[in-house]
């Protein structure tokens, strides 16, 4: 048994900091790390479960190719890439040949606690000429990136919450209590539901975990949040909660949204959403006596109807009543480096949909490829995701994967995409490498923390910056090794100098500003730390754009480039404050003037609200929350059923009385229909529902090997369920929240295919390891 050292939890996107032990390559012992400045020893059950990520019967461990009859055969590092280069460069050239932008796509480029690959990846994308990436935050968050850009001037531009210091927390459309998504999540929830003088109000149509313990619970009817937000607004300002003060000095287009919220009929619209009147009444006498609101979102409003316009009327309610920019209210936060970029205006010439923080909707990825269009996607390189299951219209991804005339994946393990692959690629996992999370939302201090690999890469596996950077090196457009390992032992502004003559040498070495530094400046890292030399840059930048504010975090006076080294420094030793901004400075990260509260596209998106056209179909009269978060789900994380003692099955949740109307009951098998597919899920019952809402689980539908080896679907894949199409007209985010469905009784084959499959992977959890 080791020491414990030091890691952090990559299960979630908050990363808590963690400190573990390990026998061989196992992690046997997993506590929160007290030491770490965000987390401090928080951390949920599911990290205990953290080994089963990269230790595993279902690891690659060598480069798979293609054959013909659709098997995959292990080939060498070598001949992958050579082969892989030679595909590319055919790519590049019919592309510049016929005179069209890059038909090359990139899928992911990482996960929920592993961004150092993103940076090469990128280069990639940016040498075959194209901008086409997707990924999971444009199947959730870009509507949210846009309407920040319309308001705080740009997409880059994030807001922050601070639940810690709230006295009104509103939760809207997630579940903390399961899904936490900020820090410390159950800890901060249990604070403020034993402090008299704090309050929650919970609006979801669900009574989740949080909403037990929630002063006020409005449980909507799904799909109804821009109804029922727009009634709160309308009330609000009827009643003159506007903070007159704070929107003259520092917003514009007020009179604007007034005037549209003036026209909202309240009255019909509450009674649209299904809740009382009363309630709500309840919850604006809760806002208007607040002193410090906050409001927390997440997928319930921005996978649900309307998304783009929920995201809006949730910025209105915490920026019309001056709940804005200061402590215990919402903020912006700094960058180390931002996760993603600004919005130029570029859309796709075959979707028409605009590039969103340099993102295209991940519901399009299909389209692109499938499109009878000149300029469709002809090449996919998918890395750290698993769009085969996560992206919506399965069916539609994998015919989409199998009809491009190249398709590689790089991850850790052999999942449903990489299934379908012309080339699987064997990263190292988050454990076998320098990682970090770029999901650094804290404000007015951020933090950020480099983990250190706690074991070596599994042998055949490489790390992505090694992946890419040998690419480049087959694609035969690197430097002579020669000339970057000499300017690897140079002093930095010699080193930087050195780069940019590279670059003057061959333009289109432009592109790949990673791998020149992975290589150069890469190789002087202690503890083979290179692949994370793009930091470097992102420091320095950032103690450019944030002297003042790295300073105070550092408790240093430096200045210039010797503050970007000391900054560089201090990541490089660990978990570290790397900006501390005053309260007011919060001004500072926005990129315009003022902030714009009038947006047109959206003023009359909400005026041409209507309830009449917003009805369910009779065919599909329940509303399917495809994907919801539960104890035991991680994402495509955990792959290896072993660690699900509970819910294996990944059961579908709903209503008994429900349930019983199709004559089924809990634990039979039933079927969930939509208008993309037929799902047999187990059924479980769930009285917390609302009337008319299921329940499927984000995280299953993965195929593991059982005892004998055979592969075996864990859960539903729930991806053959959320029609791509149906998705919101400004962002192209699915409404995964919402899908129209209907519930019948299981047929008997299915019920004996569901049943047999379900048998195997019980068996695999009984055999596991604890
Ligand atoms: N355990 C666990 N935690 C996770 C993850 C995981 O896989 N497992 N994944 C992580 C990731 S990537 C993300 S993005 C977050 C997501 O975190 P959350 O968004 O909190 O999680 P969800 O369960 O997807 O959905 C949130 C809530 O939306 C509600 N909802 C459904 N329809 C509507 C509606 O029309 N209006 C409103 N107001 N609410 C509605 C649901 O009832 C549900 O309670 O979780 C993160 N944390
Ligand atoms: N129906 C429905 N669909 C959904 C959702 C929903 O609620 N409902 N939620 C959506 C949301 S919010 C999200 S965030 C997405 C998540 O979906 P994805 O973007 O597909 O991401 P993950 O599920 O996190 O899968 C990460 C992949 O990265 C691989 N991986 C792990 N570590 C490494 C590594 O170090 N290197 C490499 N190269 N690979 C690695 C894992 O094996 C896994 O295949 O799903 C989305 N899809
Ligand atoms: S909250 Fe997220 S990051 Fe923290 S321990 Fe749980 S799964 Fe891991
Ligand atoms: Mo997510």
């Amino acid at each position: 048994m080791g020491e414990w050292q030091r890691t952090a939890c990559s299960l979630c996107y908050l990363n808590c900091g963690l400190e573990v032990q390990l026998d061989g390559r196992k992690i046997t012992r997993v506590r929160g790390d007290k030491a770490h400045p965000r987390s401090g020893g928080y951390l949920c059950q599911k990290a205990q479960r953290l080994t089963w990520y990269g230790d595993h019967e279902d690891r690659l461990t060598t480069p798979l190719r293609r054959r013909p009859d659709g098997t995959h055969e292990p080939i060498g590092w070598d001949t992958a890439l050579t082969e892989i280069a030679a595909k590319l460069h055919a790519v590049r050239d019919a592309d510049t040949a016929a005179g069209r932008p890059g038909s090359f796509a990139y899928v992911g480029g990482g996960g929920q606690g592993n961004h150092s690959g993103g940076a090469y990846g990128a280069s990639l994308l940016k040498w075959m000429n194209s901008t086409r990436h997707f990924n999971a935050l444009s199947q959730e968050k870009t509507g949210d990136f846009w309407v920040n850009g319309r308001m705080f001037g740009s997409t880059s531009v994030h807001t922050a919450e601070d639940v810690e210091h709230c006295d009104l927390l509103v939760v809207l459309g997630c579940n903390p209590w399961l899904a936490h998504g900020f820090t410390n999540a159950r800890h901060a929830l249990n604070t403020i539901k034993n402090d008299p003088a704090r309050r929650m109000i919970v609006i979801d149509p669900r009574r989740t975990e949080t909403a037990e313990m929630a002063e006020l619970h409005l449980p909507l009817r799904p799909g109804t949040d821009a109804y029922l937000l727009a009634a709160i607004l309308a009330l609000l300002l009827e009643r003159g909660a506007e903070d007159a003060e704070f929107l003259a000095a520092r917003t514009e287009g007020f009179a604007e949204v007034a005037a549209v919220l003036a026209k909202v009929p309240v009255d019909e619209w509450i009674a649209h959403a299904e809740v009382s009147r009363v309630d709500v009444e309840r919850a604006v006498d809760l806002m208007c006596a607040a002193k410090a609101m906050t409001v927390r979102v997440e997928l319930g409003i921005q996978q649900g109807r309307n998304s783009t316009l929920n995201s809006y009327l949730e910025k209105l309610l915490y920026l019309l009543t001056g709940h804005f920019g200061r402590r215990g209210t919402n903020n912006l936060h700094s960058w180390l480096l931002p996760l993603w970029g600004a919005t130029t205006g570029q859309r796709s010439e075959i979707t028409g949909f605009e590039y969103i923080g340099g993102l295209l909707p991940a519901n399009t990825l299909a389209e692109e490829i499938l499109a009878g269009h000149p300029n469709r996607v002809r090449a996919v390189w998918v890395e750290s995701s698993n769009p085969a299951n996560t992206f919506a219209g399965t069916r539609d991804v994998e015919r989409a994967l199998r009809a491009a005339e190249l398709s590689v994946v790089v991850d850790v393990a052999y999942t449903e995409t990489a299934a379908l692959a012309d080339y699987v690629l064997p990263a190292a996992s988050q454990h076998e490498k320098w990682e970090f999370t770029l999901f650094t939302f804290e404000w007015p201090t951020n933090y950020f923390q480099l983990r250190p690999p706690l074991l070596d890469p599994l042998p055949g596996t490489l790390v992505e910056a090694e992946i890419y950077t040998r690419l480049f090196d087959a694609l035969g457009v690197l430097p002579p090794s020669e000339a970057l390992a000499s300017l690897a032992a140079r002093p930095r502004p010699e080193l930087q100098a050195g780069i940019a003559a590279l670059v003057q040498e061959l333009p289109e070495r432009a592109a790949m500003l990673p791998v020149l530094l992975y290589r150069t400046l890469g190789a002087s890292l202690p503890g083979g730390a290179a692949s994370i030399a793009p930091l470097w840059a992102g420091c320095h930048r950032a103690a450019k754009s944030m002297t003042v504010q790295v300073q105070r975090a550092l408790g240093s006076d430096a200045t210039g480039p010797r503050l970007g080294e000391e900054l560089f420094s201090r990541v490089l030793a660990g978990p570290t404050p790397f900006s501390a901004h005053e309260q007011d400075e919060v001004w500072s990260l926005m990129r315009r003037e003022r902030v714009q509260l009038a947006v047109p596209e959206l003023l009359d998106w909400l005026a041409a609200l209507d309830p009449a056209t917003d009805r369910p179909a009779p065919e599909y009269p329940f509303s399917l929350l495809n994907g919801q978060r539960r104890a035991h789900n991680a994402n495509q994380i955990l792959r290896d059923p072993h660690w699900r003692r509970t819910d294996p099955d990944g059961a579908l949740r709903a209503r008994p009385e429900e349930l019983a109307s199709i004559g089924a009951e809990p634990g039979d098998w039933v079927a969930v229909v939509t208008a993309a597919g037929r799902v047999v899920v187990r059924a479980e019952a769930d009285p917390g529902l609302r009337p008319g809402q299921l329940a499927l689980p984000h995280g299953y539908g993965m195929a593991h090997p059982d005892a004998e080896g055979r592969r075996v679907v864990s859960g539903p894949r729930i991806n053959l369920l959320t029609d791509a199409r149906d998705r919101d007209p400004i962002a192209g985010t699915p409404h995964h929240k919402d899908v129209p469905a209907r519930l019948e009784p299981a047929t008997e084959e299915e019920r004996a295919r569901a049943e047999s499959d379900s048998a195997r992977v019980r068996e695999t959890v009984a055999s596991g390891r604890s």
